[in-house]
């Protein structure tokens, strides 16, 4: 729909530069730049407080897979060496701290509106605006759209038979609540074995009086090997900010770690097992760089996984449990899980294991889970079963681009998602994606990523201010010629082999597909700076 000019008046309450989505990682920065640069901007997000993904996931034994000295931005010199973490892979609280002591010293908070969904976007050609309407009954206007809704924020809860009958309680690791929840002398059934729920469960079996975890599918998972840091260590690492900072923007993955130049295949079986035991105690990513070509060769792939599958045979006890903990996909290829004593757990009196596939789940009843074979009475139940990921948070939204076109409609439901550069997507004038689908987001660190887009969105929208551009577009050819080299990369790779989130295998009836662009983070910048520095190759340029 086209918004009259009478409409427009009569709904509209604000006009803004732009509108963000979102107060995570990414709406913060990106209201710190629009903000400096002299740009009116309005912040919606529908939580009561900053953190984006780490305000809502707060579940028992939460915390980043990136190292924290990693985990953090680096546009703020100052503002990384005021920060200490405690430890190597600190918790989701001091995470959420971490993001609002940003959000204070930066004093973010007066133009990001809280408790507040937006439920449409839409672009209006005559006036060249989106209007945004939220749900409060408001409608305010801006030139520029920008979503930093995150690749993995709409939680999925599985539609299983018999839920509403559930006498107890029950919770998803992503909507997790903020009083604690007591699990105390109680019978808790957890759902769901990725990295939420490898993080929680540990943790809840040390509470609980008894823990079944019905796994669908069995995961790799390796030790963080976590630990507190030393005050010398950090004092190390500020002082080597410049290039550390440098270095995690040329990286592959975001991170201060380099593959090792050799092949799993170039080692002899005693030498590998050394490189991987090595790996192993140094722990969270150390395996995945340990050789450069884990994730493209399906024999190197075998190796490193029967190294792991060696690993969970050695430490969980009881044998037909090991079996069914032992996964049979390609290693790394769904996310490549660290944990701390996840393994281990298995091996609690109070702990057991459902195979769901062996025996699957019929429904929930009032007393707990009926599979094929048994009935689990349970006072909790735990959903540790993920995310709509990638384009989810997208479709929740109504958002329409140029003749009233649907994303939704326009990405086929996700069956056919084509952006340019997972930065913008033709149809869509004046709008942004941070880390949206076809960018490298997920596969890294995503702090880096999110700095690279905010950055060059930052630096787009100045040049369309500078040269009087009324807005820019990607064009068809671009972002077809981008969606095919996406997939064509994906495909030379195990990704796309192994059904998982990053394939959308997850979500019953979703359209498959691999949206996350595999070549590195590194190299993805330098596309994206060249396409700027060629005067926005690929883009529409449309002058006031
Ligand atoms: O979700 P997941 P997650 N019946 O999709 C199972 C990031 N993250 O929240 O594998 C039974 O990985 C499903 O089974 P299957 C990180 O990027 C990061 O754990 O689909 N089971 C799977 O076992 C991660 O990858 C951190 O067969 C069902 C599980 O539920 C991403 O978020 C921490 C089911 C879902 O695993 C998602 O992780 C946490 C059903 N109907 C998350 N439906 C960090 O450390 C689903 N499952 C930074």
């Amino acid at each position: 729909m086209v918004y009259s000019k009478e409409q427009h008046s009569k709904d509209v309450v604000e006009k803004y530069d732009a509108v963000v989505i979102g107060a995570g990682f990414s709406g913060l920065y990106m209201l710190y730049r629009l903000r400096e640069a002299g740009l009116s901007t309005k912040v919606y997000d529908s939580a009561a407080g900053v953190g984006g993904v780490w305000y809502w996931n707060r579940y028992p034994g939460a915390r980043c897979d990136s190292e924290s000295i990693y985990y953090n931005y680096t546009f703020s010199e100052e503002l990384y060496k005021e920060w200490n973490w405690s430890s190597r892979y600190p918790e989701q609280p001091e995470i959420l701290r971490y993001l609002n002591f940003v959000a204070d010293k930066f004093d973010l908070r007066r133009d990001i509106q809280f408790n507040t969904r937006v439920n449409s976007a839409k672009y209006d050609e005559e006036l060249n605006q989106w209007f945004i309407k939220t749900d409060d009954g408001r409608t305010v206007s801006a030139q520029y759209f920008i979503t930093g809704i995150g690749c993995i924020s709409t939680a999925n809860l599985p539609n299983i038979k018999g839920l509403d009958n559930f006498e107890g309680e029950w919770y998803h690791t992503g909507h997790w609540p903020h009083e604690k929840v007591d699990f105390s002398g109680k019978r808790i059934g957890i759902i769901g074995t990725g990295s939420s729920g490898i993080q929680s469960i540990p943790v809840i079996a040390k509470e609980a009086a008894h823990l079944t975890v019905f796994q669908r599918t069995p995961q790799f998972s390796v030790p963080a090997q976590n630990h507190p840091y030393d005050s010398e260590y950090l004092r190390k690492t500020k002082e080597n900010f410049h290039d550390l900072k440098r270095q995690m923007r040329e990286s592959m993955a975001g991170v201060s770690m380099y593959y090792r130049d050799r092949s799993v295949l170039d080692d002899a079986s005693e030498e590998r097992r050394k490189v991987l035991e090595d790996a192993w105690e140094k722990g969270g990513w150390a395996i995945l760089f340990a050789y450069n070509d884990l994730v493209t060769n399906e024999e190197s792939n075998e190796l490193v996984a029967n190294f792991v599958r060696s690993k969970i045979s050695e430490i969980v006890k009881d044998p037909e449990t090991a079996r069914k903990l032992t996964p049979t996909h390609y290693y790394a290829t769904k996310r490549a899980i660290i944990d701390t004593d996840y393994f281990e757990t298995y091996n609690r009196e109070n702990v057991s294991l459902v195979d769901v596939k062996e025996s699957p789940i019929q429904e929930i009843t009032a007393k707990g889970i009926r599979t094929a074979d048994d009935e689990y009475e349970l006072d909790t139940i735990v959903f540790a079963t993920g995310f709509d990921g990638m384009t989810g948070s997208f479709f929740k939204m109504d958002i329409r681009g140029r003749d009233g076109v649907s994303l939704k409609e326009k990405w086929a439901n996700g069956a056919e998602t084509r952006t340019y550069l997972g930065l913008t997507t033709a149809g869509f004038p004046n709008m942004f994606m941070i880390t949206g689908p076809e960018s490298p987001s997920v596969l890294g660190n995503m702090p880096v990523a999110i700095e690279q887009h905010v950055e060059w969105i930052m630096n787009c929208i100045e040049h369309l201010r500078e040269n009087d551009i009324k807005f820019i577009e990607a064009k068809t050819e671009a972002e077809d010629l981008w969606s095919k080299q996406c997939r064509e990369l994906a495909d030379q790779t195990l990704y796309t082999k192994t059904a998982s989130w990053y394939t959308g295998a997850n979500i019953e009836g979703k359209p498959g597909g691999f949206q996350i662009y595999v070549g590195g983070y590194g190299p993805y910048r330098k596309i994206c700076d060249e396409v700027a520095e060629k005067g926005y190759e690929g883009f529409l340029l449309i002058p006031s």
